[in-house]
């Protein structure tokens, strides 16, 4: 097999979510490469075992595959299974994963930033249980990539990824699949789908946005083909490489379409949105948009009204900046709440011990331990099913989950793509300033504690440190600061701002009204907008 020689590039540290970067760095010579060998340099157990490969369908994900295969074949992997036409969806791959007994899975992948050529492009590496990969690997292929020399690929032609059947390169058998029917067969095996089927026969409308990524086939084999939901109920549903020019994040500004459907007059039931890879979710009733973290915390208090789930759950895990409406449910069920990091990699252990059911993220991702990634649709499916297991709308089981129990009004600001030495000294000013804030006032909110998390994982005992600072309140208010993990340009300052109120008359707020002394806080403590000359976020979600 010929072997290439090659030079170490600076930054192949895999971030929150793998390698992220723009589509002209990845497609430097030997770039793609070097990394990739990194990998099977770091993860012996690949040579001579099953490989899972699939990806959003953005631009350079068919030459990618093209190229893995040829390295893997060349470092000895005995079998890939590739999802046709390249296609693979993050939480799909999992579960391929997991059923194939693969000893893990390359996902190509910049989730929900932009594609095409001047767009984001991305690597992900899932281990034997269907997750992300954890740091110790991850910091494995960092450190491999930074001394790399060179690289085996072998001479191959390319292979036909349109065409579902077998066929080889070299020693290596290659297996193109069917990218949805394993999943759709998972998923179906969770939820009542009779009863969802004869809810929507009976009227209950729905659209789901596939924002031209990869949920598109999906969507529509689930929830058209086996749900009876019209033909046209999934919008977007043909994935591109630039996804049509959109921007594949379903929030407010990026699916605007969908949230001004849901909020006018003629809005369906229930609508839903997907990303670039299907792991994260936005779900929405008529007039009413879910925030996230209500989104766990409301499926944490339904789940058992789902099949799988029918005689409850082990426990929840949430990241640290998302609200903890979650552990409020799991102190009434009398189960443990997990805080984690950021990064769906922080739950596998959590899940693969069996110490939690649900997870999820305020960034638009919500889980069970069915797989081990986020699952868009599977989060769209569990409220299908809580839906017509109450037989309420989205508005009235949110409104009597807050009465029941309170109200976490929640929000994030995104200071985006600022210079990344300023964005590491405003942290590094917050970090210092933590043990004199404590006792602070901010209009009627006292800080209470002030501290830079580190996690300690309570399966393997390794700790994670400067995970984001946290500022607390005697009030139960919460502000966290954070840069984030998966941007491409510059770097990006999550302020989480958290209120939560039990006081029924005060449950219908509006969420910045309800903020502002900790937005107002926020910019004290931090100052960005003066230091960086912003005059508001870039993205509030
Ligand atoms: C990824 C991770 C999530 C994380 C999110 C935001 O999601 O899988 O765990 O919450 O990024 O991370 P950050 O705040 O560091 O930007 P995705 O959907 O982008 O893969």
């Amino acid at each position: 097999m010929p072997h290439i020689a090659s030079t170490p590039f600076d930054g192949q540290k895999p971030g929150t979510s793998g390698l992220r970067k723009q589509v002209k760095i990845f497609t430097q010579t030997h770039y793609l490469e070097n990394f990739v060998q990194s990998l099977f340099d770091s993860v012996p157990e690949l040579s001579g075992g099953l490989l899972v490969i699939g990806g959003d369908g953005r631009f350079y994900n068919d030459s990618a595959i093209q190229i893995i295969l040829r390295m893997a074949a060349a470092n000895g992997v005995a079998k890939c299974l590739v999802g046709q036409n390249g296609l693979l969806s993050t939480p799909a791959a999992s579960c391929l994963i997991r059923k194939y007994g693969a000893q893990g899975g390359l996902i190509l992948s910049a989730s929900h930033n932009p594609g095409g050529p001047d767009g984001d492009f991305g690597i992900k590496f899932n281990g034997a249980n269907g997750g992300p990969a954890p740091e110790r690997v991850t910091n494995a292929i960092y450190a491999r990539s930074q001394i790399i020399t060179g690289y085996d690929i072998a001479n191959a032609a390319n292979i036909e990824l349109g065409q579902i059947g077998h066929t080889q390169i070299g020693d290596m058998a290659v297996q193109i699949i069917d990218p949805v029917r394993d999943y759709a067969d998972l998923l179906e095996s969770l939820f009542d789908f009779g009863k969802i089927r004869a809810m929507i026969a009976n009227g209950f409308t729905l659209t789901f946005d596939a924002m031209h990524a990869v949920t598109g086939p999906y969507a529509k084999e689930i929830l058209q083909s086996r749900l009876g939901a019209p033909i046209g109920s999934v919008k977007n549903a043909t994935p591109l490489p630039d996804f049509g020019g959109g921007h594949p994040d379903p929030n407010r500004v990026y699916a605007k379409e969908l949230f001004e459907t849901m909020f006018s007059k003629d809005a369906p039931d229930f609508g839903a949105a997907s990303d670039g890879d299907g792991d994260r979710n936005i779900v929405l009733g008529k007039g009413v948009a879910i925030a996230p973290s209500d989104s766990l915390a409301i499926i944490t208090a339904n789940a058992h009204l789902a099949p799988a789930y029918q005689d409850g759950i082990s426990g929840v895990a949430r990241s640290m900046p998302t609200s903890r409406a979650a552990d409020v449910v799991a102190k009434a069920l009398g189960v443990p709440a997990f805080e984690t990091p950021t990064g769906w990699k922080f739950f596998g252990n959590l899940l693969d011990s069996g110490q939690i059911t649900i997870c999820g993220e305020e960034s638009a991702g919500t889980g069970s331990s069915h797989v081990r990634e986020k699952d868009g649709l599977w989060a769209v499916l569990m409220w299908l099913n809580i839906l017509a297991q109450r037989g309420q709308s989205m508005a009235e089981i949110q409104a009597q989950h807050f009465t029941k129990y309170g109200r976490h009004y929640y929000c994030r600001h995104d200071y985006e793509a600022i210079d990344s030495t300023l964005a590491a000294q405003i942290m590094a000013d917050i970090d210092a300033a933590l043990p004199r804030l404590i006792g602070r006032a901010f209009d009627d909110e006292i800080v209470s504690a002030a501290d830079n998390f580190t996690y300690h994982d309570p399966v393997d005992g390794s700790s994670s440190d400067n995970q984001g600072l946290r500022i607390l309140f005697k009030s139960g208010s919460r502000i966290v600061f954070r840069l984030s993990g998966t941007g491409t340009v510059g770097a990006t300052l999550r302020i989480y701002l958290e209120r939560y109120e039990a006081d029924k008359t005060l449950l219908g707020l509006n969420t910045d009204k309800a903020l502002t002394t900790l937005i107002e806080a926020a910019e004290i403590i931090c100052q960005v907008k003066a230091r960086s000359g912003k005059s508001k976020p870039d993205m509030i979600t």
